[in-house]
């Protein structure tokens, strides 16, 4: 076994039974970021091998606000299957993860496949509906801690999401306020203007990063856009809730 089946087998290990591991860099300092890629791929493809279904993909450190909190500036993808969809208003077991956060986001539904180069015309030309949405971030690693090659590989730290309603991508989502309260308490505001400036400016780096991966978005897919605001911890009991001005309200439920 190489080098990346292994990693992606400890990383894959790692979130199957939501047990922390350390950090690949701190034994392969020059783990590079296109071998955590590959080490990525191997491990989601354990995933669909155990039957999950490819749904997208994930942008990734796509605000400020994200990478001040986990010291890590360069965005990044990763890939989403179907056993990480959580149904709006559902519950999510905490106990299935190692150390789980939130994250308000923006998710895309496509309509047509988009891949390379391609301009925001072209980006926004493809997606059939926007949606308020949330994501589960759990990195597998130890204290949450990763440089930029540890949390690629790792999927970066993709383990669910919960989607709103979908909306008219033809509506300006440019720069629509967002709430993130738990148990009814706001936790973070921001703005879909957090997101790259515009979300659509993380669709466009994710049509060009997933084609450098090889791969393409296809029509159909769920694109979530990266996290607005910092992402605060998970605890069992909490009614977490995020709402986007004019698209709607999305929540779970954590048990
Ligand atoms: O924006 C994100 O989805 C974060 C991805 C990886 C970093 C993290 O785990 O916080
Ligand atoms: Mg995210």
């Amino acid at each position: 076994m190489d080098k990346i089946e292994r990693y992606a087998e400890i990383l894959d290990s790692a979130a199957l039974h939501a047990r922390a591991t350390p950090q690949l860099t701190h034994t392969d300092p020059d783990l590079s970021v296109a071998d955590a890629y590959l080490v990525q791929k191997l491990s989601v493809d354990r995933r669909l091998s155990r039957g999950e279904r490819r749904i997208g993909v994930k942008m990734g450190l796509t605000s400020r606000a994200k990478m001040l909190q986990v010291g890590v500036d360069e965005v990044a993808w990763g890939r989403l299957t179907d056993a990480m969809l959580l149904e709006e208003g559902a519950s999510m077991s905490r106990a299935r993860f190692v150390h789980p956060r939130v994250e308000p986001e923006v998710a895309f539904l496509m309509k047509a496949p988009l891949s390379g180069k391609v301009t925001a015309m072209e980006a926004l030309a493809a997606v059939e509906a926007i949606a308020p949405a949330m994501e589960i971030i759990d990195s597998r690693y130890e204290n949450f801690k990763f440089a930029l090659s540890d949390v690629i590989a790792d999927n970066t730290s993709s383990s669910g999401l919960v989607i709103g309603q979908w909306n008219d991508p033809a509506k300006d989502f440019s720069n629509l306020g967002v709430i993130l309260e738990i148990d009814g308490h706001v936790i973070e505001v921001g703005s879909t203007a957090a997101i790259l400036g515009h979300p659509l400016r993380s669709l466009v780096a994710a049509a060009r990063l997933v084609a450098e991966g090889g791969e393409e978005i296809s029509a159909g897919d769920i694109v979530m856009a990266g996290g607005i605001t910092a992402a605060p911890n998970l605890a069992p009991g909490q009614t977490v809730r995020t709402t986007i001005q004019g698209l709607g309200s999305v929540m779970f439920q954590v048990e």
